[in-house]
């Protein structure tokens, strides 16, 4: 079908239907947009990517951004989406939209998480994990999965397959995990220069590291760059948000994307970032927040771009 007329960007939608607007939105853009498959995930479903790719010869560096990593936080999924969407539609319209996509090749997946992601449709709203089967539980945490620091212990619950924080039974155990870091490596070195990891819930801008307090040696660039995004983010609605290193700024945490994006695929520009809201509604984000969530993060994304550009 047709991919505005179909897709409503202020609703929640299943997966399936995220898969098919991923297609939509690809063959209606296609001078800038492609669809492409990242890796299949443990129950065999396609993780999809929308890139978006200008003729602008100018040498290109890579943008990762991802939503759905943890399947419950569905605001995650569905502002990476009306971002994309803003993204192809403003190509050639906006100033601000044109920049950043004559500057990057986007690769933008919705849903990493696809089985757990459908999981919250059909079985339980309130799931986090992947779906792969262990002795006693199903599922291991994608965020505590990366190979970086995997499993330090510093959780609680981390080696129990039964926990929502279970770091797999080894390092990149899960293929979605797995399939992104090989993605990421299948480019050349310093091809990325932006990572965007979305979550919910909370309202904070976050750059490694997350297994440990002490600073990494790109603190001040990093602390710049989230002070400019969440300057412009809260430009838009007033939406407040804080920024600084996971581990200071929420909890410690290792193994997680971000984490490993920066040490191992020295990706400076690595964030983990928590979309609204504080608490009030939690995972069960009201549909009407959507629009406004994308808005808002959408400009402190463009800004970074700029901010990237820039140093
Ligand atoms: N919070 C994140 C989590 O994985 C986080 C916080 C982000 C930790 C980035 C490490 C790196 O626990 C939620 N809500 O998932
Ligand atoms: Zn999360």
């Amino acid at each position: 079908g047709d991919a505005n007329a179909d897709f409503d960007y202020g609703k929640y939608h299943t997966l399936e239907e995220i898969q098919g607007w991923i297609e939509d939105i690809t063959k209606r853009y296609p001078n800038i947009a492609d669809m492409v498959s990242i890796v299949k995930s443990y129950e065999g479903r396609e993780m999809l990517a929308i890139q978006i790719r200008s003729n602008s010869s100018s040498n290109k560096a890579g943008i990762w951004i991802e939503g759905g990593i943890h399947a419950r936080e569905w605001i995650s999924p569905a502002t990476v989406i009306y971002m994309a969407g803003k993204l192809l539609e403003g190509y050639g319209e906006v100033e601000n939209v044109t920049k950043a996509i004559d500057a990057f090749d986007w690769y933008i997946v919705p849903v990493v998480n696809v089985d757990g992601y459908k999981y919250t449709w059909t079985g339980d709203r309130n799931w986090r994990k992947t779906r792969t089967k262990h002795l006693l539980c199903y599922g291991s945490d994608p965020n505590r999965n990366w190979d970086n620091h995997w499993c330090n212990g510093e959780s609680a619950g981390g080696h129990n397959p039964c926990s929502d924080v279970y770091c797999g039974p080894k390092p990149f155990s899960e293929p979605v995990v797995k399939g992104v870091a090989d993605f990421i490596l299948s480019k050349p070195t310093g091809y990325f220069k932006i990572f965007i990891d979305f979550h919910s819930y909370s309202q904070l801008w976050m750059s490694p590291w997350g297994y440990t307090k002490a600073k990494p040696k790109d603190y001040e660039q990093q602390e710049a760059s989230s002070a400019a995004t969440v300057q412009a983010l809260t430009a838009v609605h007033g939406t407040k948000y804080i920024y600084g290193p996971i581990a200071s700024t929420i909890y410690v945490a290792s193994g997680s994307s971000a984490d490993w994006t920066y040490a191992n695929a020295s990706i400076k520009y690595s964030y983990g970032v928590e979309l609204r809201d504080q608490g009030q509604y939690g995972f069960l984000l009201p549909a009407d927040q959507i629009i406004p969530s994308g808005e808002e993060t959408l400009q402190g994304l463009l800004t970074l771009t700029q901010f990237v550009q820039n140093n």
